[in-house]
């Protein structure tokens, strides 16, 4: 504990340390809420960076800057609708003017404005929540979609490439004695050797031409999306840690899979998974009211293929970390990842039967 202190006490902008307590159910990084007294500030974000995924943690904290920066200016030169509220989560400098400070074990940590009075929920409260959320993917591209994409850095190679993780999976399949047979485990094979080709549909797109890269958030999830507490308004997207080169449809397809998920990604009733497509309306409703301007007709039609493919995408990931012996998402149990892979499976199966209903939804959106 004193250690913590010791190293929140280097981002503190002003009054005296209270509490340190751990926050937020992050898969990656180790984040703290730290609160003050005698300070204007009532708390601030501590966070560890996991130097394993993000090998160059300095081009993370780089990416973040030049967001921020440009969304400060687009939001000082282009006052947000009447009523509405948009926060960034800013970098806290050290004492030595630092964006990050490195500790005697070599740990990397940076400090984070904390967003007060709002909050952020693991599943879809109702429809206005959704629309909301849906809302704030849609204002977070908008306020970005006029920086250039060659001035972020690629931080996560690799990142939201499916075919990536497919060869990755293949290889690990090769390497390691999969864990003890279970009907489970079989699903979960036999789930993947039927969507080989699945994995291919959007870097293909790119490769023909129909998308382009752009700067993306990519992880927002609905535990990502801030809600506003009194209005209820979607008002930021945190965890800016994956903002670079990607495709809005790697954004799309994440909040839909996650929106659209009633029982939550955490649930151990993997079997009554189901895609919600009134969820659905209501988030593509509200991104839409902001990304229509800057949706080209192409993106339209990849939006269905990036809902089931993120789905597929996360089983994938979990289920080979599952099989690498849990090295890249945190566990509480040895098959946490299984079942997280199995709830998102199940979701894949579920967005593939209703392929029609959520085609003719956007559809009847654009
Ligand atoms: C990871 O750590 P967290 O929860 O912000 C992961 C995302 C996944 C998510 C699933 C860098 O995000 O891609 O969608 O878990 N982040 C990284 O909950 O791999
Ligand atoms: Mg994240």
């Amino acid at each position: 504990m004193n250690h913590l202190i010791d190293i929140a006490n280097q981002f503190k902008p002003e009054g005296t340390i209270a509490n340190i307590k751990e926050f937020g159910n992050g898969n990656i990084n180790h984040t703290f809420l730290v609160s003050l007294d005698d300070s204007t500030v009532n708390h601030f974000i501590l966070q560890r960076i996991n130097t394993q995924v993000f090998r160059q943690p300095e081009l993370v904290m780089q990416n973040m800057s030049i967001f921020t920066n440009h969304v400060c200016q687009r939001l000082h030169n282009s006052p947000l609708p009447q009523g509405r509220r948009w926060e960034v989560p800013r970098v806290l400098l050290t004492q030595n003017s630092q964006n990050h400070f490195i500790d005697n074990q070599g740990s990397f940590w940076r400090g984070i404005t904390f967003i007060e009075g709002a909050q952020t929920f693991d599943t879809i409260q109702d429809s206005d929540h959704g629309w909301e959320v849906g809302y704030a993917l849609g204002m977070f591209h908008n306020l970005i979609s006029d920086l250039p994409v060659e001035q972020l850095a690629d931080t996560l190679p690799g990142f939201h490439i499916t075919p990536t993780y497919l060869q990755h999976y293949h290889n690990i399949q090769a390497k390691y004695t999969p864990p003890t047979k279970s009907p489970e485990l079989d699903y979960c094979l036999q789930f993947i050797s039927d969507r080989q080709t699945l994995a291919n549909v959007l870097e293909n797109a790119i490769q023909q031409g129909y998308l382009r890269l752009r700067p993306i958030h990519g992880d927002p999830k609905i535990n990502n999306v801030m809600i506003d507490t009194i209005t209820g308004h979607g008002i930021s997207i945190i965890d800016l840690d994956t903002v670079k080169p990607g495709l809005v449809h790697y954004d799309i397809g994440d909040c839909l899979r996650s929106s659209c998920n009633p029982l939550g990604e955490e649930t151990q009733a993997w079997k009554e998974v189901c895609f919600d497509t009134n969820i659905c309306k209501s988030v593509l409703g509200g991104y839409l009211a902001v990304a229509r301007d800057f949706l080209t007709e192409s993106d339209y039609e990849y939006i269905y293929d990036s809902i089931r493919l993120i789905a597929f995408e996360l089983g994938l990931r979990f289920f080979s970390d599952y099989l690498a012996g849990n090295v890249y998402f945190k566990v509480k149990y040895p098959e946490h990842n299984l079942a997280r892979a199995l709830v998102q499976f199940k979701l894949t199966e579920s967005i593939e039967l209703q392929e029609h209903s959520i085609r003719s939804t956007i559809e009847k959106m654009r």
